[in-house]
Order: C-alpha cells, then sequence, then structure tokens
C-alpha cells in the first residue's frame, strides 16, 4: 500500500480512546507511514522516538474576552496548518464532538480534500449523546466524515439509536500490541506487595469514575475474600477515589486491599493476576479485559455495552448482571477455587485476543480504509 501523511487528533491524556490512538499512530509508523499528532499534549503512550511520528501542539490561549478557553477553534486552525504545510493525505479523529467537527472545518479551512475518519469509542455517544443540546453536533460530526467506525457492534447500535445517524458505521474492534501485553516474570512483585504464597490476586484498572462502578468491585471481592484467601489491586485513580477508601475502610479491608494509583507497565500486574474485575454500567468496549486477557488474566464483566464482545461466557470468564454483588462474588469463588477451570479460561483468554484482537489484524482494517477513500478520490 501507498505510504500515506496522516493526522491523529486525540484527548491524550484521557483513558483508552487516547491509548487506541496512540498505539494505531505508532503501528501505522512501523508500517512506513508518516504520522502527525495533532493534539493539546504530548500522547502519554507516545515514550519513543519514531523518525517518521511528529506532534503538533494545539495552544489555546486564554483572552480576557473570551468566557472560555476556544480549545475548537484553536484545534481545527492547528489541524488546517499541519494539512496545507505537511500536505496530509488524511485525519483520524478520535470522538465525534469535538474532534470530527473540527476536523471538518479545518478541511473547509485548508481547502484540500483530506479524507476524514472518525472513530466513536463511547462516551461521545453514551454519555454526550443523551443531551439534547449536543445531538445535532454530534449527527453532523459522523455524517460529514467520509468513514465513521465504532468499537464495537453495541456501540454502533448504540449510535443509531440515539443519534439517528444516516451513515455507515464500521465496527473495527480495540487491539492490543502482544510485544508488550502478554505474561512476563514479574512474581517478584508478589513478595514485594506482600501477597502470601496461597493468596489469590483480583485486579482492577479504570480511571474510578462513577460509570465504572468501583464500589462493585470492592463488594464483590469482600464477598469472594470471605471464601477465599485473596487480594485485590485497585489500580488507577479519579474522582470516586474517596467513596472507594470508604468503602474499604468500613468494611474492615485494609489490609487484603492495596491501592496502586496510576501505573504504567501493566503486563506486571496483570502477570501476577487471577481474575479482573470490570463491572461498569457504560462501557463501549473494555480494553483493560482485553488487556488482561492477552496476558492470560480471566475477567468477570457485566452485561454491559461490549463488554460481552470481548469476554466470552465460560470460555474466557463471566458476565455478570450488573450490580448482582452475590452473582459476581459466587463467580469468582468458582473461578479461584478451580485451578483446572482458571486455566482453561487463561488458556481461551490468550487464544482469543491472538485470533481477534491482534494489533497487525484491526491495524490492516484501519490501512483498508484508508486506501479506499483515497481511492474513492
Ligand atoms: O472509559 C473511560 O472512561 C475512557 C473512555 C475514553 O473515551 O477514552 O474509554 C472509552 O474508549 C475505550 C477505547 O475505545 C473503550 O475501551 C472504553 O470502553 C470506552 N469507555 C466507555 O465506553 C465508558
Amino acid at each position: 500500500m501507498k505510504k500515506l501523511k496522516i493526522g491523529i487528533t486525540c484527548y491524550p491524556t484521557v483513558g483508552g480512546s487516547g491509548v487506541v490512538a496512540t498505539e494505531l499512530g505508532k503501528m501505522l509508523a512501523e508500517k512506513g507511514h508518516e504520522i502527525h499528532f495533532i493534539s493539546s499534549s504530548l500522547p502519554f503512550r507516545l515514550n519513543k522516538m519514531y523518525h517518521n511520528i511528529y506532534y503538533h501542539q494545539v495552544e489555546v490561549s486564554q483572552y480576557s474576552v473570551f468566557q472560555y478557553p476556544p480549545y475548537d477553534i484553536a484545534l481545527s486552525s492547528k489541524m488546517a496548518e499541519v494539512i496545507k504545510r505537511e500536505e496530509l493525505d488524511l485525519l483520524h479523529v478520535h470522538y465525534a464532538i469535538p474532534h470530527a467537527v473540527c476536523a471538518i472545518l479545518a478541511k473547509q479551512m485548508s481547502g484540500r480534500d483530506v479524507k476524514i475518519v472518525t472513530t466513536l469509542h463511547g462516551t461521545d455517544i453514551t454519555v454526550l449523546g443523551y443531551d439534547s443540546s449536543l445531538t445535532d453536533s454530534i449527527r453532523f460530526g459522523i455524517e460529514k466524515s467520509d468513514a465513521v467506525t465504532a468499537v464495537s457492534e453495541s456501540l454502533r447500535m448504540q449510535t443509531y439509536d440515539v443519534i439517528q445517524a444516516d451513515k455507515p458505521i464500521e465496527v473495527l474492534y480495540n487491539f492490543i500490541d502482544e510485544r508488550i501485553y502478554h505474561k512476563v516474570d514479574s512474581t517478584h512483585l508478589r513478595e514485594e506487595y506482600g501477597i502470601k504464597q496461597d493468596e489469590k490476586v483480583v485486579i482492577h484498572v479504570s480511571n474510578f469514575r462513577s460509570v465504572k462502578r468501583v464500589p462493585d468491585v470492592v463488594k464483590a471481592f469482600h464477598h469472594l475474600a470471605e471464601k477465599v484467601p485473596a487480594k485485590l489491586l485497585l489500580v488507577g485513580d479519579g474522582p470516586e477515589m474517596r467513596n472507594v477508601t470508604k468503602l474499604v475502610d468500613d468494611l474492615q479491608m485494609k489490609n487484603k486491599v492495596l491501592f496502586l494509583g496510576k501505573q504504567e507497565n501493566l503486563e506486571e500486574l496483570y502477570s501476577i493476576s487471577d481474575l479482573m474485575l470490570l463491572l461498569s454500567e457504560k462501557e463501549s468496549f473494555g480494553l483493560v479485559a482485553l488487556e488482561a486477557m492477552a496476558c492470560g488474566v480471566p475477567c468477570i464483566g457485566t452485561n454491559i455495552g461490549g463488554i460481552p464482545e470481548v469476554i466470552i461466557d465460560g470460555k474466557t470468564g463471566f458476565i455478570c448482571e450488573l450490580g448482582n454483588i452475590r452473582e459476581i462474588g459466587e463467580k469468582a469463588i468458582t473461578l479461584l477455587s478451580d485451578s483446572e477451570l482458571q486455566r482453561q479460561f487463561s488458556f481461551h483468554s490468550i487464544e482469543r485476543v491472538k485470533e481477534n484482537f491482534r494489533a497487525e489484524l484491526i491495524v490492516n482494517q484501519y490501512e483498508q480504509i484508508y486506501e479506499r477513500l483515497l481511492k474513492e478520490g
């Protein structure tokens, strides 16, 4: 395929969407494309030098005449500048608003026929889509993009349902870089964290927003810890942290729960874990479940959004009803008390990721979309 010049815009510090956008940029660069990140700060996973990855910072000035800093306009101007100067072939933006709308404006400002690909990650639809003051803008961003992708079938259907967009939406699942996410030898961490030989390790990773239902994770763990010796690793930070620490205190579980805060090198933590809990009330995909599965960790997830498209009930983990703490706790006990079941689920998790969510497979699908659009002219 012809080597392309691709502009990528995402919220660089926001969880999964920023991770996927950055990983995609890195993979495309490895395949020889020239990548231009256009964002407000350096994407946090861009932690290595690539000769063909460029970063263009969006500077948002605060003027006293404006009540709010004009991020969207500053971004559109920067996009237009980069489209013209670097002669970009296409812009791949993550989130319909504001990024697709900014890309459409930038295309008009630049006067060049740059193609626009928009990837929907969920928050733009499952949260913002229900704000009627934004629905028309989201629909506009989707319909005026040249191609639109969603990270799960569930998100695709929800977008049609909520936004009523008249546009084909293709499902391209999230992926992981299997060179990073695989089981590694990090057993020393068990000892360093004070995890005893006979204890199982349960992990939860999120940005602790209320939609992640971290209190449910603590309650389900409390249920299982009555039967199975275990420690809970809580990784991440966010608005719910205060409630969660209080709940842990109230349940007298301080000695069983480790608050690790935000962490890099998650594969090392997954590699000492026996089970992941992802009990969200909204989740268009659940990238952390995929990362854990790639390291051989079975997951229990809620029957919400795209989670059942990632976790296969009874094969790579269990799917439970949202908020059903007893059911979740019991399923966790079943799994953690049966080492053969755990081994099978772990094996099937790794296989599932390799077959369906490996980077090469999904990055090729994105490239095919780019190629198609540029051929269409
Ligand atoms: O989950 C979050 O709070 C972050 C959010 C985001 O916009 O980055 O994640 C969304 O995109 C991820 C990557 O596609 C998905 O794995 C997450 O499921 C999705 N989050 C929600 O739908 C709540």
